[in-house]
């Protein structure tokens, strides 16, 4: 039985890999690397102006009705700041001109509205830091402080892990049922924001955070889905590296880098351990990280996803490239089976089990890292494939719209603002020249804005 299945499995990976959005081509001429990332800036360019022609003002676009939307009551210009350090980094000057000044005459976060706190901080706030860094413009920082300020509520719970929801105006906070992702993804924007402004206050925040979420891991160095911040009891046990925990693991790998904090690191090095010994999983189609017990270890799934992609790109940087190939060729496989990858896959039958695409960018993200690491070409090829499906499926004559389902590529009427700030900007890095983005000292943002070391 179980060598028929393994068959099975393998005869399906060779019949996608032949269909023709798969074709991986094997060499690329600079002229042709130049060629790609001048499509991927036309691509960025058509989804732009979809933004500007119909949303202009609001925070995001929706792609087939032609028509603009706001997160909260009032607007907070998610799609300009989220686009405006891929406009610069992609050469479209006027452009970013004249959305900086628009930014910086137009947005003000004294709105008396509950905004989700990581949403906020990994857009806005790495947005406005980033955008500091670039342009030079004081009035980025000013922006960026004033949002750090409002933000501090949340991390006043009686545990010090935050709350998920702040109101910008009052500070009062609400929402105690968080997860890890929620709580260790502050501290590469307010470390930053701490080092741009002297004030120490935003690193400890964001640290200590981090470290009551070490204190309650299992005793086998695994983390589960859910936690009450003010029991401070874990909701949800399955231990993973995907969606609510994700980029805690990142921001660990770039906290140490970054502001070369052992602890990070350490802590780093014990869940990378753990992660490698429960959750990772080898099998026929090849090497995945599957769902686990969070106590006993136990397998509970055999389930991956589109956002756990972004885990190739952590390993690079934690030096583990070899893995980082490895999984990121398991993530291709599931890309292929159905010309865009799913959130979610069941990795032993081969099926999308929750079939959206969301525009996410985590597996171009990786094969940016990897392509540095390697100079492989491979993952040119990877991200030529990426770039005609993208087009093939998710382009509109509005924008770029989301996909409700993989295999029947039905659209839905949203494209998400980290389409603009990751997975075109990762997509672009790829194909560009190396001069484009010096990654000596410069680390992006889980939502991919680029953060210079300057300390
Ligand atoms: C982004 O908002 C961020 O990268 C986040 O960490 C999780 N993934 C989404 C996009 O897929």
């Amino acid at each position: 039985m179980r060598s028929t299945a393994s068959a099975l499995i393998l005869l399906s990976i060779i019949l996608c890999a032949g269909a023709p959005t798969a074709t991986a081509q094997s060499t690329f001429s600079p002229e042709e690397k130049e060629r790609l990332a001048a499509s991927v800036r036309e691509e960025f360019a058509h989804a732009w102006t979809g933004y500007k022609k119909y949303a202009w003002g609001h925070d995001a676009l929706r792609p087939i009705s032609k028509t603009g939307f706001n997160w909260y009551s009032a607007p907070l210009l998610m799609a300009q700041i989220d686009a405006l350090d891929t406009m610069i980094l992609m050469g479209f000057k006027a452009e970013a001109d004249s959305t900086r000044e628009y930014i910086l005459t137009h947005l003000s976060f004294d709105h008396d509205m509950y905004v989700k706190a990581f949403e906020i901080n990994i857009r806005l706030l790495g947005g406005l830091l980033s955008s500091y860094q670039l342009t030079g413009d004081e009035r980025f920082l000013k922006l960026a402080r004033d949002l750090g300020d409002r933000l501090i509520p949340i991390f006043q719970s009686p545990t010090g892990l935050p709350y998920v929801e702040v109101n910008l105006r009052t500070g009062a906070v609400r929402g105690t049922k968080t997860n890890p992702a929620e709580i260790g993804t502050y501290l590469i924007e307010f470390g930053t924001l701490t080092r741009l402004t002297g004030e120490a206050k935003y690193y400890n925040y964001a640290k200590y955070a981090l470290l009551n979420l070490y204190e309650r891991r299992s005793d086998i160095g695994l983390y589960g889905d859910g936690i009450d911040c003010v029991s401070g009891e874990w909701t949800g046990t399955t231990s993973h590296i995907s969606a609510c925990i994700d980029s805690y693991f990142e921001y660990l790998v770039k906290g140490a880098l970054m502001f070369e904090d052992t602890d990070c690191l350490a802590i780093w090095r014990e869940a990378q351990a753990a992660l490698k010994t429960y959750v990772a999983d080898s099998t026929a189609s090849g090497l995945w990280y599957g769902r686990v017990d969070m106590n006993t270890g136990k397998r509970t799934a055999t389930i991956a996803g589109a956002l756990d992609a972004f885990y190739p790109a952590v390993l690079v940087l934690a030096g583990d490239s070899k893995q980082a190939a490895a999984l990121q060729e398991s993530f291709f496989t599931m890309w292929k089976r159905h010309g865009l990858e799913p959130a979610e896959f069941d990795y032993t039958t081969m099926k999308a089990v929750k079939p959206g695409y969301y525009l996410n960018p985590e597996i171009m993200e990786s094969a940016f890292y990897l392509y540095r690491a390697t100079g492989d070409q491979r993952y040119l090829a990877m991200g030529k494939v990426f770039l005609d499906s993208l087009e093939a499926y998710c382009r509109t004559d509005g924008g770029y719209a989301e996909l409700k389902n993989v295999v029947t590529k039905e659209k839905m009427d949203r494209m998400e603002t980290y389409f603009l700030a990751e997975t075109l900007k990762y997509l672009y890095l790829l194909f560009a020249p190396e001069n484009t983005v010096n990654l000596d000292g410069l680390f992006f943002n889980t939502e991919a804005h680029p953060l210079r070391k300057t300390w």
